[in-house]
């Protein structure tokens, strides 16, 4: 038996802390509940991070659709702010207060994952992000993980469940153990080619035994023009400097004509290391950096009892709504009773931008009731990649 709940368990309402059962029981005792708003914001963001990429939508529905509540939320994949609610949830507390626990686990991790997929993927640019850190992680969550790696930006997963869920085929090499048992690199790519199917990209790892630069070569002479890349997932041990190592291998493939062999590299790969090795690398395939991404510690609060504002000291009464600019992505956080206004920000030219704001927190659910499809991970994907072209990742 695996140490986790069961999906029944999340929807029973029985991960969740016991003060809430208990507050649940007191209120229904003293018939004292209440008609309440209740928001989920962060007032900071990990590691010095200015912006996040919201995941956990899809599976806070799935906890919510039975209950009698109304959900506004921004669109999965939207990138937040600093105090800016995600989601806020309107009943009586009674309905919803004993998942404060789960819904908070589904977005906390969830969209700390793809925050840090977005940076990976900005400072990659255009090469591949593979996501490769299902291993280090409970395999009960690796669809989850790979699902918010690959929303976040990520070109691809390396666990089949994860591809499934997001409708994507699996993207991997070869692993060490093939070469071991092999005893060699060339005979463990010619037999990868022999066996596996044409589609799958021939990648040879080149780090096994010998050198990576003389591997590469005998793995290009070997495969010729069916060889795509070749993957250095050198140990730390013998890595020195890396930069140097993939300058040499990019030489001598150039130097005997294989120029189209790309170099892909994993192990410890991080934000901090992708800018000095793009030069040379044309695909990353990144781990515990990703799948053992900082959460983004939200919370929920109530912000409204029976219509009134009232919340809690630090936090900003009533509900809200958050608005961004088309154009030029200025944020503006205003009571939800407030009209909005043409955006006060200004263009790259100084002029006055004047653009017509959109609303991110927008009605999802109604007592169980849609009001819209949810997008697929493709599209929740290409929505993030386009935000992202307005924000930077400061490292
Ligand atoms: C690891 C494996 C993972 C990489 C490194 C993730 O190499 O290839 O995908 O590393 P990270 O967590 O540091 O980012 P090995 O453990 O050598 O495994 P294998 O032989 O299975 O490739």
């Amino acid at each position: 038996m695996f140490h986790t709940a069961d999906p029944k368990d999340i929807k029973e309402g029985k991960i969740t802390d016991i003060y809430f059962a208990r507050t649940i029981e007191i209120l229904k005792a003293k018939k004292a509940d209440k008609w309440v708003k209740a928001e989920f914001i962060t007032k900071n963001l990990p590691s010095g991070w200015t912006w996040g990429v919201l995941s956990g939508i899809e599976e806070c529905v799935e906890l919510l659709n039975n209950l009698k509540v109304s959900v506004r939320a921004m669109k999965e994949g939207t990138i937040f702010e600093p105090l800016q609610p995600v989601l806020e949830l309107e009943g009586m507390y009674t309905e919803f207060g004993l998942y404060e626990t789960a819904l908070l686990g589904l977005i906390c991790q969830a969209s700390g994952i793809a925050t840090k997929a977005a940076r990976c993927k900005k400072l990659a640019g255009e090469r591949l992000v593979i996501s490769f850190g299902a291993r280090r992680m409970h395999p009960i969550l690796a669809p989850m993980i790979e699902r918010s790696a690959y929303i976040g930006g990520c070109d691809g997963v390396a666990v089949a469940k994860s591809a499934e869920l997001i409708g994507e085929e699996p993207m991997g090499t070869m692993p060490h153990a093939l070469i071991i048992i092999l005893g060699d690199t060339v005979e463990a790519l010619k037999a990868f080619h022999e066996v596996i199917d044409p589609k799958i990209k021939r990648v040879a790892l080149v780090d096994t035994f010998g050198d990576e630069k003389l591997e590469s070569v005998r793995s290009a002479e070997a495969l010729g023009r069916e060889l795509y890349a070749v993957r250095l997932d050198t140990p730390a041990s013998r890595r020195g400097n890396f930069l140097r190592i993939l300058q040499e291998v990019r030489w001598e493939l150039d130097l005997r004509g294989y120029k189209n062999v790309k170099l892909f590299v994993s192990g410890g790969i991080d934000e901090a290391s992708i800018p000095g090795l793009n030069t040379l690398v044309d695909a990353y395939g990144i781990g515990t950096s990703i799948s053992n991404a900082p959460v983004i510690d939200f919370a929920m609060d109530i912000v409204e009892v029976e219509g009134r504002p009232l919340a809690k000291r630090g936090k900003l009464s009533g509900s809200k709504r958050v608005l961004r600019c088309p154009s030029c992505y200025r944020y503006e956080l205003l009571p939800l009773k407030d009209r909005k206004t043409p955006c006060p920000g200004l263009t790259g030219s100084g002029r006055p931008c004047g653009a017509t704001y959109e609303d991110l927190l927008i009605p999802l659910m109604k007592e169980g009731r849609m009001f819209s499809k949810l997008p697929r991970p493709k599209a929740i994907r290409s929505y993030v990649l386009q935000q992202m072209r307005f924000f930077e990742v400061l490292t």
